[in-house]
């Protein structure tokens, strides 16, 4: 981090921080040893909720690509797609399933054609996820499926805006009678990012006729760090800036199922997209689970995190269990998923991964049994039989246990937090006294619900300082605290199923809430060993704080919430070591209200600023009203 690359300081703010009287004095202890910092402390969880998933972090623009099923989950319907039908021409769109794609997608669209009127056209729209975003540059990648009854003719694959015009055209010069995969490469030529486009495939040949079906109709812009079927890039992108150390996934209540039969199976979501089913997800809405394992471990690779994977472990929402006796072909499931992860190309499912283009196995340290089995009462028996069958197979995975269970070790358990403001804030000391004793915490899923649990809260200033609160009581115990990630991770605006939210998008753009600021802040600043802080002239609260080091940047961290309505000056001294006389602040401040939102994406942002250092080792501070900071000082 070099401080000279920063903006300039406020010469006026310093000389009132430097008049204004200290209401408590905080001493950062380098002269004694301090704990060590688990490296994988801030991660994040991940299902797909408030269409997140599909229309969200999966880059896919076309909306009903597969005809999988409805928005909800029924029979398939062509919703989202419009007939086209330019200069008098005459066609009709219908789904027809008496042209099934495979096996597994049994829908098609078909296109039938009346009359192509010379200058005319006929064909379909779709829609896309509330519009298709064209940015000036990018290049998109359409493909599709096509067989035609007689037409052997061109069609022509254009992006146009809902009002007509053209942005970007190619033609695929035939097609026959039978299905066979088009990619063609769509080069719009625009000055400005518009989302008012849709996206069209149709025929302009005079007189063309009979019958031609379609499937797998798909549209990708470039992908974060170009993955093929990979993530829209500017979500990749902010979820990086936070230098995520782990990813949970794929649940959260999404791997559970409504029930049993509806669970997320790992094997449906793998291979070619067009062999992958689709399911019903627990929120309500259809997944097209193109986003499926192997997109999961390869997102890990690019945003160097952790995989933290969830198996289904016998328990779905509707609070039924598998009975102990037949939990065995569900273990055996978990296990052929493991070697799917992590096992080499000589074995039946590594191969089948290396078949998806990935040969080499995934490092996988952590898998988790189930998720908040803490509701359910038969997790022992559950825990148990795929503890002893995991721990047989690969010694050396963690397990993550989702509820408490003594029926076998127990290496870590999972505990969520979903609070309102003064709890989130009391349980700054959640961890402090707790058994040391070999099993460790991850918190993986939390967020400060400012009007209570759960889920009907904004993601406001106070309950982004009180995230930083908890999060720093969080940090103070990373020795035993090894995961901790904010859930729910996103939400596409206007979808908010739950709320807070760390991040929101809508098609054009995505913005942080304060909440995402904070984790941003907290874990992109991350010390190796945490530092003891004696205060005195005052106590904690309103403010609240931990400092770290880093050994590798010889740089010290104050991470300090102001969970209060008048500004605090803190006197700010270092026992054990000197600094450079100038530090670095990164300040998140704004009203208890104030918070982000798609017409305002950047209200409440940090400000990055250095401060002056008299003598090497004191300073005062103000951290302002409803405010996180993180205090940069370099060791000399
Ligand atoms: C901090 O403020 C106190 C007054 O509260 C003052 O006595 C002290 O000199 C200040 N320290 C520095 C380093 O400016
Ligand atoms: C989806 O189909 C089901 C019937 O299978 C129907 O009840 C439901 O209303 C449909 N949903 C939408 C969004 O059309
Ligand atoms: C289209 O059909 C009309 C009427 O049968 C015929 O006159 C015309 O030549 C055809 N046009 C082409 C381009 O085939
Ligand atoms: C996936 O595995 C389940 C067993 O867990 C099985 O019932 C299902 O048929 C499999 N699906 C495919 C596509 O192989
Ligand atoms: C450690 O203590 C916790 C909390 O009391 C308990 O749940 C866990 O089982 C203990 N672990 C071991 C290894 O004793
Ligand atoms: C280190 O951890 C111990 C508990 O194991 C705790 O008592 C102590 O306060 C911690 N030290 C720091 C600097 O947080
Ligand atoms: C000290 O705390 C009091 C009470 O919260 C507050 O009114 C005052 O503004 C604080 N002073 C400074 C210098 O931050
Ligand atoms: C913040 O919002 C709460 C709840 O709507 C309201 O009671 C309070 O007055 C607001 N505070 C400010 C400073 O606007
Ligand atoms: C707020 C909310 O629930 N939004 C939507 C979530 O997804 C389903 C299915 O697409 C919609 O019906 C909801 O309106």
């Amino acid at each position: 981090y070099s401080t000279f690359a920063l903006g300039l300081v406020s010469s006026f703010g310093l000389a009132w921080i430097n008049t204004v009287q200290a209401n408590i004095s905080l001493t950062i202890r380098q002269d004694i040893a301090g704990n060590v910092s688990f490296p994988t402390l801030y991660g994040y969880m991940y299902e797909d909720i408030n269409h997140s998933g599909d229309g969200g972090i999966y880059a896919e623009m076309i909306r009903n690509r597969a005809f999988q099923m409805n928005d909800t989950g029924g029979t398939p319907d062509l919703a989202h797609y419009s007939s086209v039908n330019g200069g008098g021409s005459s066609s009709t769109i219908h789904l027809d399933s008496a042209v099934p794609f495979n096996d597994v997608l049994t829908h098609t669209l078909r296109l039938d054609i009346t009359q192509v009127k010379q200058g005319g056209r006929a064909g379909f729209s779709n829609e896309g996820w509330e519009g298709i975003r064209i940015q000036p540059g990018e290049k998109y990648t359409a493909s599709f499926f096509a067989k035609s009854s007689k037409y052997t003719g061109p069609l022509t694959v254009s992006i146009e805006s809902s009002s007509g015009t053209v942005l970007a055209k190619a033609t695929v010069p035939s097609v026959s009678s039978s299905f066979k995969k088009y990619t063609i490469e769509l080069a719009p030529s625009v000055k400005t990012t518009t989302t008012d486009n849709v996206f069209v495939i149709s025929t302009s040949t005079t007189n063309a006729s009979g019958s031609i079906w379609f499937d797998v109709i798909s549209l990708f812009p470039p992908t974060f760090k170009n993955r093929a079927n990979g993530l829209r890039a500017d979500i990749g992108q902010i979820m990086a800036d936070t230098k995520p150390s782990f990813f949970r996934f794929p649940g959260g209540n999404n791997i559970e199922g409504i029930n049993a039969q509806s669970r997320w199976k790992w094997n449906e979501t793998i291979g070619p997209i067009e062999t992958r089913p689709g399911r019903l997800g627990d929120w309500g809405y259809m997944n097209t689970d193109g986003q499926g394992l192997l997109e999961y471990l390869e997102m890990c690779e690019d945003l160097n995190m952790e995989p933290v994977l969830a198996v289904w472990a016998g328990y779905s929402l509707d609070q039924k269990s598998i009975a102990e006796a037949d939990l065995g072909p569900y273990v055996q499931d978990s296990l052929n998923e493991l070697e799917y992860v992590m096992g080499s190309t000589k074995t039946k499912y590594g191969a089948l991964r290396a078949s998806h283009g990935h040969a080499e196995p995934f490092d996988l340290k952590y898998v988790e049994i189930g998720n908040e089995d803490f509701f359910s009462t038969t997790y022992d028996y559950r825990y148990k039989a795929w503890y002893t069958a995991i721990k047989k197979a690969y010694p050396k995975l963690q397990i993550i246990a989702t509820g408490g269970e003594t029926s076998s070790p127990m290496e870590t358990l999972d505990d969520h937090y979903y609070q309102s403001g003064p709890a989130m804030v009391a349980d700054y000391n959640k961890y402090d006294n707790h058994p040391r004793n070999g099993t460790t915490i991850m918190v993986g899923e939390y967020a400060t619900n400012v009007n209570g649990c759960c889920g009907t809260s904004p993601a406001n200033m106070q309950a982004a300082v009180a995230d930083a609160v908890f999060a720093s009581g969080l940090e103070r115990n990373s020795d035993l605290v090894q995961f901790a990630a904010y859930a729910p991770t996103f939400t596409r605006d206007g979808q908010a199923q739950w709320n807070p939210d760390l991040i929101g998008f809508n098609t054009e753009q995505v913005w942080g809430t304060p909440p995402y600021y904070v984790q941003q802040m907290w874990s992109a600043n991350r010390a190796d060993t945490i530092l003891q802080v004696d205060a005195a002239n005052g106590k904690l609260g309103p403010l609240y704080w931990v400092a770290g080091s880093k050994k590798s940047t010889q740089q010290v961290f104050l991470k300090v919430a102001n969970y209060g309505s008048s500004s605090q000056t803190a006197s700010i001294n270092l026992k054990g070591g000197r600094v450079h006389s100038q530090g670095v602040s990164i300040v998140l401040s704004g009203g208890v209200n104030d918070t982000n939102s798609a017409a305002s994406p950047k209200n409440v942002v940090p400000k990055t600023s250095t401060f002056n250092i008299a003598g090497g080792n004191t300073f005062n501070f103000t951290f302002p009203a409803w405010s996180a900071s993180v205090l940069l000082l370099d060791n000399m």
